[in-house]
């Protein structure tokens, strides 16, 4: 039974398996709507992964409308670029956007309608147009809107903000933001603030079926991609191995693998990040065994047990359903830990060193077996 097994390449089994997951996941779509220069572009950039507004792909859609997507990145993003509510637009630009919401609408499957529009307004113009209350009004009826205050800092804005809330405009929350850094004098800086309230109440309204796809592509709330993905890597454990879960033979250990690289996959998923060949070769290598080593699985297994207190000797050679709780829920919590440091740093713009990964990747799970 373990001949089969032993020739599984894990790394190629690992980045097969995240392919799948990645493919499974729906994208999520947001229209964010603004006049040009309110800040839509900086918003988008800080908020999801790979500076989407820069680097996506910005397929025009309609004259004032273009759809963001890219590869890898389960969200598309239809954005306003350089609208101007100019009296003789105005009815074109309404029809568009309003046309583009009933088509998705139309389609009758709520995993392709618009999920959530961002209204943004720059608290700086302290100013909002009757159009725009008309807009979010209408718009509205079909879609969740939050409207979002942007370059939102200073007493002013604050007092436009407490203005537009009691306005009691038909939005599911205001949120106001500082996307980006803003120097106001070499000693007086406004960092950013206000993009993990915005991704929070976002997450609240979007449908079940496209919040896996959300986390992901944001950048701003690593904690709640661990949260999800330690919810989420219970939940399988308890599934896979508590009751009715068949013993295994000492000597077949290495089916535990498969799945726990399938785990490792999903985690990942939940997580978004964009890692190598190199990357990923050094975490699974220290966490289930390089690929194609013989034995990996009964290997590995027998050498970590010896890390566990008490787990040392088993009764009948078998690994029970506790003892595969218990190494895979390690495994788990110190993937999503590593997963947490690499997140931090690609999101930085940072490279990552793929034996450095690999070190810490080793010495966290050996400590969190420990435990
Ligand atoms: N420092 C700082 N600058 C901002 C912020 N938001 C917008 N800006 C500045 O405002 C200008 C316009 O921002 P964009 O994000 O390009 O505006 P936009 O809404 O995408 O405009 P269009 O694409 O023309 O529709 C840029 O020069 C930004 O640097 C912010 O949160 N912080
Ligand atoms: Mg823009």
């Amino acid at each position: 039974m373990t001949t089969t097994k032993n020739t599984i390449d894990f790394v190629d089994d690992f980045i097969n398996k995240l392919k799948n997951e990645n493919e499974k996941l729906k994208p999520v779509n947001i229209m964010i709507i603004g006049k040009t220069g309110v800040g839509k572009s900086t918003l988008i950039n800080n908020v999801f992964r790979e500076k989407l507004a820069e680097t996506g792909m910005g397929e025009p859609v309609t004259q004032h409308l273009r759809k963001i997507s890219k590869k890898g990145i389960p969200i598309n993003i239809y954005d306003t670029k350089g609208l101007e509510l100019k009296s003789e637009t105005q009815e074109e630009i309404t029809e568009e956007i309003e046309g583009k919401i009933e088509e998705l609408y139309l389609s009758r499957n709520e995993e392709d309608y618009i999920h959530v529009i961002w209204y943004c307004i720059n608290a700086q113009s302290k100013r909002i147009e009757d159009l725009e209350i008309e807009l979010m009004t209408k718009f509205s009826k079909k879609v969740p809107v939050i409207l979002v205050l942007t370059q939102c800092y200073g007493k002013d804005a604050k007092e436009f903000k407490n203005l537009l809330e009691n306005k009691n405009l038909n939005v599911k929350a205001v949120q106001a933001v500082v996307a980006e850094e803003v120097e106001i004098d070499e000693d007086i800086i406004i960092k950013p603030n206000g993009l993990i309230e915005l991704v929070d109440r976002t997450y609240q309204i979007l449908p079940e079926a496209v919040k896996k796809s959300f986390t992901n592509a944001q950048k701003v709330n690593i904690d709640k991609k661990a949260e999800d993905a330690l919810a989420w890597s219970t939940a399988y454990i308890t599934g896979s191995f508590g009751a009715g879960f068949t013993p295994i033979p000492f000597s077949d250990a290495a089916v535990l693998v498969p799945m726990q690289v399938g785990m490792l996959a999903h985690i990942t998923t939940i997580f978004g990040v964009s890692l190598n060949k190199s990357i990923i070769s050094g975490i699974v290598g220290s966490l289930v065994g390089s690929g194609g080593a013989a034995m990996a699985g009964r290997y590995i297994v027998s050498n970590l047990l010896k890390f566990i207190p008490g787990v040392g000797t088993f009764v009948g050679g078998v690994i029970s359903g506790g003892t595969a709780s218990i190494l895979t829920t390690a495994l788990a919590v110190s993937y999503i830990e590593v997963m947490k440091k690499v997140a931090e740093s690609e999101y930085k713009g940072k490279s990552i060193d793929a034996e450095e990964i690999a070190k810490m990747t080793k010495d966290i799970y050996e400590k969190e077996l420990k435990s």
